[in-house]
């Protein structure tokens, strides 16, 4: 079971720029910013900057649900953040966010802006700004709350550690693999079982939880990230199956998907979003070539 290149820890670790496989270019051992450069600033209150990886469509689904619901307070502006060119590390957006990671949002709704960074943040944010999608009180606040940081705490072993090792590194290791499959695994069977019994995953209602879970988890069942839907044999989760379904199926998901979008078809990509109607004016002139982006450097 163990590796052919086995390791040996020097007494120090030191920064070896070629070790991080792909995407190696924006991992630092620093934080901080790298270059100057302001963020742009449109015309509505709030102003978000990310990339459409699933922490960014987290946030995109729920500001299109919130716009669907009738909520017009929740326009917004979507500048693209491409993290494997670095804007994350420039000045502005290191003041929005000092940990340099999409997705980041400012509130210019008040007399002094608001900035808002960490996915799970941001949904609760909103979530009590506009009174929706997350209960307000009780058993099922906690519920929601409880799925939430569920997803926050587990998604890093889906993202950083299976992703990492399995799509990622700069070779196939079993044994982290391994270790990182069984834990996905689990956690899918967590998912399932939990929506044998409930229609959402906090409950009778559609929530900020299953915003938070679709992005990576629903998209996982689909076999649209990593290319492991076999490999994980997704489709055996029937109950997660169905409420995959169910949430890809709704127009503001659809719509949250396509925002900050730079991989995959061209039709499928707006990589900036300003008004309701880009969407419906979305020509291929807007669009530039695909490219790769990371998904879930977490
Ligand atoms: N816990 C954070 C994770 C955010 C995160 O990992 N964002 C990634 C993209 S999915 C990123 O910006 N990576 C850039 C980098 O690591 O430099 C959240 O949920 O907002």
């Amino acid at each position: 079971m163990t590796d052919s290149t086995e390791y040996s820890p020097p007494k120090v670790w030191t920064w070896d720029k070629e070790s991080g496989g792909r995407f190696a270019n924006i991992n630092r051992p620093i934080a901080g910013p790298t270059h100057d450069k302001e963020l742009p600033v449109g015309r509505h209150p709030l102003q978000l900057y990310s990339l459409a990886t699933p922490n960014g469509v987290k946030v995109t689904i729920m500001l299109e649900e919130l716009l669907e619901l009738g909520h017009e307070a929740a326009e917004y502006d979507a500048w693209l953040i491409r993290i494997n060119e670095g804007d994350q590390f420039s000045s502005g957006f290191v003041e929005v966010n000092p940990n340099s990671k999409i997705p980041a949002l400012m509130d210019r709704s008040g007399s002094e802006p608001v900035r808002v960074f960490e996915s799970g943040a941001i949904l609760v944010y909103l979530a009590e700004k506009f009174g929706a999608f997350l209960p307000a009180a009780g058993a099922a606040r906690a519920e929601c709350l409880s799925w939430l940081f569920w997803q926050m705490g587990s998604a890093p072993f889906l993202g950083g550690g299976f992703g990492h090792f399995y799509a990622y590194a700069p070779a196939k290791f079993e044994y982290p693999i391994n270790r990182y499959a069984m834990e996905v695994k689990r956690q899918l069977d967590v998912l399932d079982r939990r929506l044998a019994t409930a229609e959402y995953i906090a409950g009778p209602d559609y929530t900020i939880a299953d915003m938070a879970i679709w992005p990576w988890y629903g998209v996982l069942a689909k076999g649209d990230i990593y290319e492991a839907g076999e490999f994980l044999q997704v489709q055996e989760y029937k109950n997660l199956q169905r409420w995959t379904q169910t949430l890809g199926a709704r127009p503001a998901v659809k719509r949250g998907r396509m925002v900050n979008r730079v991989m995959g078809d061209p039709a499928s990509q707006l990589h900036e979003r300003h008004e309701a109607s880009d969407f419906e004016t979305m020509t291929q002139d807007k669009l530039q070539p695909a490219q790769e982006e990371p998904v879930g450097a977490a």
